[in-house]
């Protein structure tokens, strides 16, 4: 069975709304994205070496407790103009650091599994979360077109995720992410507001006291 095949029928699927699934263990054990998400940490960390995780700012002037970076021909920025997309690091004044070669393959084959055969990712936001860092509840709509999913990677220390509706007074459930967890956001589940709780005190064997996450999204 080929990489796409396999995609297709990947056992750890739970649905979490419509357009909206969790891939559990995508990148470990028996997942397909395995020998892609082997080389993933190693990659992130060359990103990172040419575009370092910074905390950025708010339009409201609050410092984010994330800290991020992308890869990419569009980076995602904020600052007291505004949220958007851009082609140059503001701290670096260059262009973001390609997509690494293992990170493209791996959000194929998950967009896939979720059932978006055309995803073409032209961004990625790494996330880096310490103890206590959280993101709160938020839409992304900062993208051009909403029809293109967005397909995020859970790595190190696990989260619990909030997954709440298109109002942000919506409910919410709380669903736990773990190390080689994939989700894929698309669909009518493209617009919900969700976040990311405290990350509690932890130490990954393979990131220390940090999360990380990716986040693939056709931006422009
Ligand atoms: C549900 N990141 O970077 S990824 C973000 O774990 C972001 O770092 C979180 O939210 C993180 O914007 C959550 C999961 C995610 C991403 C996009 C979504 C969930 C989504 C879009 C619609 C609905
Ligand atoms: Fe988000």
């Amino acid at each position: 069975m080929d990489l796409f095949a396999a995609c297709e029928n990947f056992a750890f699927q739970e649905s979490l709304g419509p357009g909206a699934v969790l891939l559990r263990k995508f990148c470990q054990g028996q997942g397909v994205g395995q020998d892609l998400f082997s080389h993933l940490l190693s990659d992130l960390i060359a990103v990172v070496e040419n575009a370092p995780f910074r905390h950025m700012v708010t339009p409201g002037g609050f410092e984010m407790s994330v800290a991020m970076s992308n890869c990419g021909e569009l980076g995602w920025v904020t600052d007291s103009s505004g949220y958007r997309y851009q082609a140059i690091d503001p701290q670096t004044g260059r262009a973001w650091p390609a997509m690494p070669e293992s990170f493209m393959p791996l959000a194929h084959a998950a967009a896939l599994a979720g059932g978006f055969d055309k995803f073409t990712p032209d961004a990625c936001l790494i996330n880096r979360y310490e103890i206590g860092s959280r993101l709160t509840l938020h839409q992304d709509k900062n993208e051009r077109d909403f029809a293109q999913p967005i397909v995020s990677v859970s790595i190190g220390l696990p989260a619990v995720f909030l997954f709440g509706g298109l109002e942000r007074n919506s409910p919410t459930r709380k669903v736990q992410v773990t190390h080689g967890d994939v989700a894929v956001w698309g669909g009518t589940s493209r617009l919900n507001y969700h976040g990311i709780l405290p990350l509690k005190d932890g130490l990954h064997d393979q990131t220390g006291p940090y999360r990380y996450n990716l986040t693939f999204r056709k931006a422009g």
